[in-house]
């Protein structure tokens, strides 16, 4: 089977000279079979997703089960974002900072020329128009990605807005950036494909800031593949809201509606593996049902200064491409239900009676299944079923919590931020640091545990400053100057919060519950940012005493609560001395603010007992 339309035609509806251009010099360099313009419509998804069934990449699910939905399995070689593949080629090495990997852009051209050169043959070429962000709204971006794969355009048409709606909004304008990508495996003459054609070997994901393009070669999976959302919302956005005056965050945006009906929007950052889109998508307890939490997204803000002196944050993406595994109707009912139909399913397993299964599923693991590399599987077999990236993608429409605003081109205002970090020690479940500058401190020395080997030692601190670690697109201290200036740019900043799920006792059980029981700390932040709630000064910032958070129904002592909020002056030296780790990386652009917040930090502790604990308030006052 043949993609549905088979030809170099441009479109009659596509009039923008600069991306009819643009498409045939990349069609001369590529050289596919055929090239297809995305319209965007669901009879042309329903036909790519034929095709892809046809090709062998697509299994089509049980549809009693799961309609509408499909599984493919990747190349083993092709599992995750590859970041030591990833180059941000400003002009001046400088400008990409120590944290990014760098080569010269005239260098890495020659070499990307060389790779795209026939790159498609015996492929088709899809042409896909799309915005990042709400179509036609004023700050949204569109973007062309051309590939040659039909997984990532099915995959972008529910991630993004695409299609030809997207080529009427664009009109003449030449305010787009064009997105390379191929999977890079042309095939000769009779040839046959494999049914995840990629570069097992050879792998470039590469942005050029200063033209604002992106160009990726060899892989088909997720943010390598997928260009609007990392490489185009990120790390292509962070330089643009540098230079227009805006912020591009790793941040899920989500409200949080009290019983009067009022509506709080909290925008949070956390590194890879602490349960970023359970947060985004959080279910109250029981007895808290008179506070509801909605999503407006799970990964990405773009945040920008506006009304009244606050930020507004739009989630520039339309879907969810969240990961399967450790996903139920216990951790996260709400991205269970999203994914009960309509979903693209990669890298889990496939059950005998055609629906999929992961680790941490509810109920027994199936008797058999075949696995994410098409083995056969059993509970014993002492292997995982479903790769631990594995992935969902689906529309964000699903979701029964979205926010009624996750569209509003204007944005919803932000009144408070939260970082957090996966930390078994040391850090304390929740506090605010005592400005928007200690918190772009905070934000900035947020260090998460290591859960797989792939950076580090397991157990290692990794600092991932605001979660942005592989997706700033400049030097990283420069960003951080960013934060600061941001901050003085409107007159009401949202009040930043640090969390930490995460903390373990002594013989390593998880001392907070977590999940939905998030929303006890959740509710007193919204207070706080609101005026509403009392907190006490730590060492490191305001904190909330066991009388301040809300704890009905739920069966947690003082003893316990104080064990999460303890401040170690020992620890917290150390903590706050290996923050120097970072910042001799960073030296030559770091803010002058940062030492000053450091030495008053230390300071605070200097002044403050071995083993600071938290008071009762009555004691207090
Ligand atoms: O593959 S993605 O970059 O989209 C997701 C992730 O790795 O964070
Ligand atoms: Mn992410």
């Amino acid at each position: 089977m043949t993609a549905p339309t088979t030809s170099f035609a441009v479109p009659e509806y596509v009039k923008n000279q600069g991306l009819i251009d643009w498409v045939s010099e990349m069609t001369a360099l590529t050289k596919p079979d055929f090239v297809h313009w995305c319209d965007g419509s669901q009879e042309e998804y329903d036909q790519l997703c034929d095709v892809l069934v046809a090709n062998g990449t697509f299994k089509r699910l049980n549809p009693e089960k799961r309609p509408n939905s499909f599984l493919a399995w990747s190349d083993p070689s092709d599992v995750a974002r590859v970041e030591d593949r990833t180059y941000i080629c400003s002009i001046n090495r400088d400008d990409a900072g120590p944290t990014n990997n760098w080569v010269n852009p005239k260098e890495m051209k020659a070499t990307l020329a060389k790779l795209f050169d026939g790159s498609m043959r015996g492929r088709t070429m899809y042409v896909i128009p799309f915005s990042m962000g709400p179509l036609g709204s004023s700050i949204s971006y569109i973007g062309v990605e051309i590939t040659d794969s039909a997984y990532v355009a099915v995959n972008m048409r529910l991630m993004t807005r695409m299609g030809k709606a997207v080529i009427d909004a664009l009109g003449e304008s030449d305010n787009w950036v064009p997105c390379a990508h191929t999977v890079g495996a042309p095939l000769e003459p009779g040839q046959e494909d494999v049914s995840w054609p990629c570069n097992p070997s050879v792998k470039y994901i590469v942005h050029f800031p200063e033209e604002r393009s992106i160009w990726s070669y060899g892989s088909g999976y997720g943010g390598n593949a997928l260009l609007g959302k990392k490489c185009l919302a990120l790390r292509i956005a962070s330089v643009l809201g540098r230079d227009e005056g805006w912020m591009a965050e790793h941040m899920l945006i989500l409200g949080v509606e009290d019983p009067t009906g009022r509506k709080t929007y909290v925008a949070a950052a956390f590194p890879s593996a602490c349960g970023k889109t359970n947060f985004a998508m959080l279910i109250p307890p029981e007895e808290m049902g008179d506070w509801k939490v909605t999503t407006i997204g799970d990964d990405i803000a773009w945040i920008k200064p506006g009304e009244g002196g606050r930020m507004y944050a739009i989630n520039p993406e339309a879907g969810y491409f969240g990961v399967a595994p450790g996903t139920s109707y216990k951790s996260n009912p709400n991205a269970m239900r999203c994914v009960e139909s309509d979903t693209i399913f990669t890298n889990v397993a496939l059950t005998d009676d055609g629906d999929v299964w992961w680790e941490g599923m509810d109920g027994a693991p199936p008797a058999h299944a075949i696995d994410w590399q098409g083995n056969d599987w059993t509970p014993d077999s002492g292997r995982k079923a479903a790769h631990p990236n594995a992935r969902f993608t689906v529309h964000a429409s699903r979701n029964p919590v979205i926010d009624p605003a996750w569209e509003d081109p204007a944005g919803v205002p932000i009144s408070a931020m939260i970082f957090g970090g996966r930390r078994s020690t040391v850090v304390p479940l929740v506090y605010q640091p005592l400005s928007w500058a200690f918190g772009v401190y905070a934000g900035a020395t947020m260090g998460s545990e290591m859960t797989a080997a792939a950076f580090g030692k397991i157990g290692e601190v990794r600092r991932d400053p605001m979660a942005m670690l592989p997706f700033i697109g400049y030097h990283m201290a420069s960003y951080f100057n960013h934060w600061l200036s941001m901050g003085r740019r409107v007159s009401q900043p949202p009040r930043i919060f640090n969390v930490n799920w995460f903390r373990k006792d002594s013989d390593g059980n998880f001392l907070w519950p977590g999940f939905g029981q998030n929303m006890r700390v959740l509710k007193w932040i919204v207070e706080r940012a609101n005026g509403q709630a009392r907190a006490i000064e730590s060492p490191i910032g305001y904190m909330p005493t066991y009388d301040d958070l809300d704890w009905k129904g739920l069966d947690f002592s003082r003893e316990q609560f104080h064990a999460l909020m303890d401040v170690e002056r020992s620890d917290w030296e150390r903590e706050i001395l290996s923050h120097e780790e970072l910042f001799v990386r960073l030296y030559d652009r770091l803010p002058k603010e940062f030492m000053a917040i450091r030495e008053l930090l230390l300071s605070n502790f200097w002044r403050s007992p071995d083993h600071w604990e938290l008071p009762d308030y009555a004691q207090n006052q």
